[in-house]
């Protein structure tokens, strides 16, 4: 499903408003859930079809890798940025996966359309690309101000900028996702107060705030310390870019 939201990308922002940045998957309602929903509408209509038929939603959390099945699956191309990317949608896309015991006629493969473009690798502020289609995630936005529990190392933080929820760079610079169709799903409209949020407000939060500010959305692994943390950084980076 696009989540691809009409609204200036954060590569075309001042980087000294005052304002942080949350990443674009954040700005609506949680995908899993709505991802998951739809699956689950779509397992049942199997079993109607197929008696017996025996099925399972998965969205992100299972061991699988949505990304590979997908491309296997016909609905695009493991672009550069090593994102599922699709001609008409872009990368800005959550993926999920309906497992089920019966035989269907499967999609062949997309032919790759990145071509001699390396946008995506340019633009990393924080150069987490090695080589095309090669993350280290141990460099990435995403899994910095996300995943990562402890100090973010010294190296990265002036490229973390004010992003204090994952990173969209790699898919804004990316021609197929700039020209991708916006505001598809009402669902993924953003909530304004996840929309460029000014950081002084969210500097104000006590966790009990915290937890309001990001409620419904897919920021629940993003812990108040990580928070406080990710706030820090984008503090210090908006003071120097003052100066
Ligand atoms: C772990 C994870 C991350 C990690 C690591 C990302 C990474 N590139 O591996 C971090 C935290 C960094 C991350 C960041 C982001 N993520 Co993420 N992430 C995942 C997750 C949960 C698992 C991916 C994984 O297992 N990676 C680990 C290793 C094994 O993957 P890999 O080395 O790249 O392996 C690839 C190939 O080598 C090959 N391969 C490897 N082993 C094998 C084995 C076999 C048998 C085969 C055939 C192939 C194969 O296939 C793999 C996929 O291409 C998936 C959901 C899922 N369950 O798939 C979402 C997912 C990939 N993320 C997603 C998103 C949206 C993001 C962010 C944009 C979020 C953000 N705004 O910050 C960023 C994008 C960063 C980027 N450019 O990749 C979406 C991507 C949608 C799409 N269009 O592709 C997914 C699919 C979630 C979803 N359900 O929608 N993510
Ligand atoms: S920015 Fe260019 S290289 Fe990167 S994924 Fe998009 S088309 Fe491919």
């Amino acid at each position: 499903m696009s989540y691809r939201c009409d609204q200036p990308d954060s590569t075309t922002l001042a980087a000294n408003d005052g304002r942080a940045w949350v990443s674009r998957y954040a700005w609506g309602r949680d995908y899993h859930r709505i991802l998951k929903k739809k699956l689950i509408r779509l397992g049942r209509w199997l079993a109607e079809q197929r008696p017996g038929a025996q099925w399972r939603a998965c969205v992100d959390t299972a061991p699988i890798l949505e990304r590979e099945w997908a491309a296997r699956a016909g609905l695009g191309w493991i672009g550069k940025n090593t994102l599922l990317l699709n001609r008409e949608f872009g990368s800005e896309l959550f993926l999920g996966i309906l497992l089920t015991d019966q035989k269907l006629v499967p999609d062949g493969p997309l032919p790759e359309h990145c071509g001699t473009c390396t946008a995506c690798l340019d633009a990393c502020p924080t150069a987490a690309f090695p080589e095309p289609r090669v993350l280290d995630a141990r460099r990435c936005v995403g899994y910095l101000t996300v995943e990562h529990r402890s100090t973010i190392p010294a190296e990265f933080r002036s490229g973390i900028g004010t992003m204090i929820a994952g990173c969209d760079i790699c898919q804004e610079v990316c021609p197929w996702t700039q020209r991708a169709p916006a505001d598809l799903h009402p669902e993924f409209a953003p909530e304004a107060r996840r929309l460029r949020p000014q950081l002084e407000a969210l500097e104000g939060l006590d966790e009990e705030g915290y937890a309001e500010w990001r409620k419904g959305s897919a920021l629940s692994r993003i812990r108040y310390e990580q928070f406080r943390r990710n706030l820090g950084i984008a503090r210090s980076n908006l003071t120097h870019s003052r100066k």
